[in-house]
């Protein structure tokens, strides 16, 4: 025993609470606690912006179900940190924002970066605290893990004044608190179980939505053993992607504006009715529908159309109740019904238009080809990051998922920027799979120099590649600098050769015979690579009746 810093007391109680992984930037004054954090065995990221740094640790929360930390100098680098905080609240994934402050006993005095730190984070975050002294402060770490992860997730922001930092105490007077336990996994009451399978029986058209909640919960194989039981048609949202593979004979989404708006009984697992499901309301729903919701928060239900059933508590034990009932009372939706008939004939017409469209040869490219080929060459376990405007719609659809949170977007959010910190969040966790960071040029730009972070770190994994219209939904081809249009970049930017700043390797892909040779190359180096492919400024998705917008 002896004294000890206020860092290093931070860094053993982030340790202690069960996290690995810490992303931010340092000054004053927060640099000893990277420095304690490393030497407490969290691993500690340095990146170029707390904006991407902050997306980073919401990812992680998503990816391993207990927070990543950013960390953020006083002032301007806690306020940069607040970006990620506000999309771990949209997405509810857990994080940790930790802001560094001017030192307590300056408050007020007009200090260096003083902020109203706590007050700015309070919005986004389910606790927001400062300690109220270093023997209280591994409570406080506790609490703020804690608040991350239980009920439903979000961030929490802790708020850490200089001499807090600096400060040094007798270890053997602190009391580090037990790391906090993963969540209990709450159940619904049997009668609602019940209710939610005689519901089911009663659809003459009934659908299944299963969300990134039950990713998160990693309700996979539960909600396969459902599925698969009850032979019900299914629509993962676009982070719940992957939880069944997108392959699945029950998986109906190249039919997702029928199915939507056929429905008679939708059952919702962790997934909202927002504005990425159309609020659930005409003309896209059935203004009759039926909702039997799932959902890990109470206050969720009934959100935007009256619930039938609530199932309110974790996915991943829910599912499971269902499943125990079916196996008690057998029941699955018959094979051949007018229901499943109209949806396998869009599934077919949409699978035949995509298809013509991926075999396009013409230059410049479009969309299509370009997906078509990081589909084929994309291995099954691949992590796919996709974030843009056409850039991801069409991904989304053309990328397919065969794992649970394989796939990371700009999520409920919409938010641009989360790109390469969510790649570089995937390849700390995934070291051994491929990340695929598949940008828009005008989502890239957002946090683009990260690709010197992910290089510093040996992330060899992640390809960046980045499908280049000139601009945001696309841009002319040559301007005049008097005139440049609100949603325009410079034309033909060579944005790969960023990769010379790490001596890695960039391709400029312009033509169909170009473009799987550089692909394979650049997934092949030893170092993150970039491939930049210029397609066409008027490329755009197939003919949508109802456009599944989610930016
Ligand atoms: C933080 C943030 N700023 C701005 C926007 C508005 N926005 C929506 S999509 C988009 C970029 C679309 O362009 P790009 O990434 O090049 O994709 P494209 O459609 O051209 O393929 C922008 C800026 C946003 N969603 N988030
Ligand atoms: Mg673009």
């Amino acid at each position: 025993m002896g004294q000890v810093s206020g860092a290093q007391i931070i860094a053993r109680s982030l340790k202690d609470q069960g996290v690995e992984y810490m992303f931010g930037i340092v000054g004053i004054p927060v640099i000893p606690i990277a420095i304690e954090a490393q030497r407490a065995g969290i691993k500690y990221y340095g990146f170029r912006n707390e904006q991407a740094a902050s997306y980073a640790a919401a990812a992680i929360g998503y990816l391993t179900g207990r927070p990543g930390v950013c960390l953020g100098v006083s002032g301007p680098g806690m306020i940069h940190g607040i970006a990620g905080a506000a999309n771990a609240w949209s997405n509810c994934w857990p994080m940790l924002l930790i802001g560094g402050a001017n030192d307590s006993y300056q408050n007020g005095q007009g200090a260096f970066q003083e902020a109203p730190q706590v007050e700015a984070a309070r919005p986004f975050v389910k606790y927001a605290a400062r300690p109220d002294s270093l023997a209280r402060a591994p409570f406080f770490v506790e609490q703020a893990v804690r608040q991350t992860i239980y009920g439903r997730p979000g961030a929490a922001y802790l708020d850490l004044p200089g001499d807090m930092i600096t400060g040094m105490m007798e270890e053997s007077e602190i009391v580090f608190p037990n790391r906090c336990p993963d969540p209990p996994r709450t159940q619904a009451p049997d009668e609602s179980v019940a209710a939610a399978i005689a519901a089911l029986k009663t659809a003459q058209r009934p659908l299944v939505i299963v969300g990134k909640g039950a990713a998160y919960s990693r309700a996979e194989e539960e909600v396969r053993e459902f599925i698969e039981t009850t032979q019900l048609p299914y629509l993962a949202t676009p982070m719940g992607k992957g939880l069944l593979p997108d392959n699945h004979p029950l998986s109906i989404a190249p039919a997702r504006s029928t199915a939507l708006q056929g429905a008679d009984v939708i059952l919702l697992m962790g997934a909202r009715l927002n504005w990425i499901l159309h609020f659930g309301q005409p003309p896209r729903f059935d203004p009759k529908v039926r909702i039997i919701q799932m959902d890990i928060s109470a206050e969720e239900i009934g959100t935007n159309v009256p619930t039938e059933v609530a199932l309110v508590g974790d996915a991943r034990a829910i599912t499971g109740q269902l499943n125990r009932r079916l196996q008690e009372e057998p029941w699955s939706y018959p094979a051949e019904t007018t229901w499943w008939t109209a949806l396998r004939k869009k599934i077919d017409e949409n699978a035949a238009t995509v298809e013509e469209m991926t075999h396009d040869e013409s230059v410049p490219m479009g969309y299509y080809r370009v997906l078509r080929a990081i589909r084929d060459l994309a291995p099954n376990d691949a992590i796919i990051q996709n974030e843009g405007a056409s850039t991801m719609d069409i991904g989304r659809t053309m990328l397919p998922n065969f794992l649970p949170r394989h796939r990371l977007d700009a999520g409920s959010f919409g938010t641009m920027g989360v790109g390469l910190g969510q790649a570089i969040a995937a390849a700390a966790v995934h070291p051994d799979k491929h990340v695929l960071c598949i940008e828009g040029d005008s989502a890239f730009g957002f946090s683009g120099m990260e690709v010197e972070t992910a290089a510093r770190y040996g992330m060899k994994n992640i390809t960046f590649i980045i499908i280049n219209n000139n601009g945001i939904g696309g841009g002319p081809d040559t301007l005049d600098p008097t005139r440049v249009p609100p949603s325009a970049y410079t034309p033909s930017a060579h944005y790969e050769k960023m990769a010379e700043i790490y001596g890695g390797k960039g391709y400029f892909v312009t033509t169909p015979e170009e473009l799987e040779p550089a692909l394979k190359e650049a997934m092949a180096q030893d170092k993150p690579s970039i491939v930049n492919i210029m397609i066409s400024a008027r490329s755009q998705r197939k003919p949508q009746q109802f456009a599944w917008l989610t930016r």
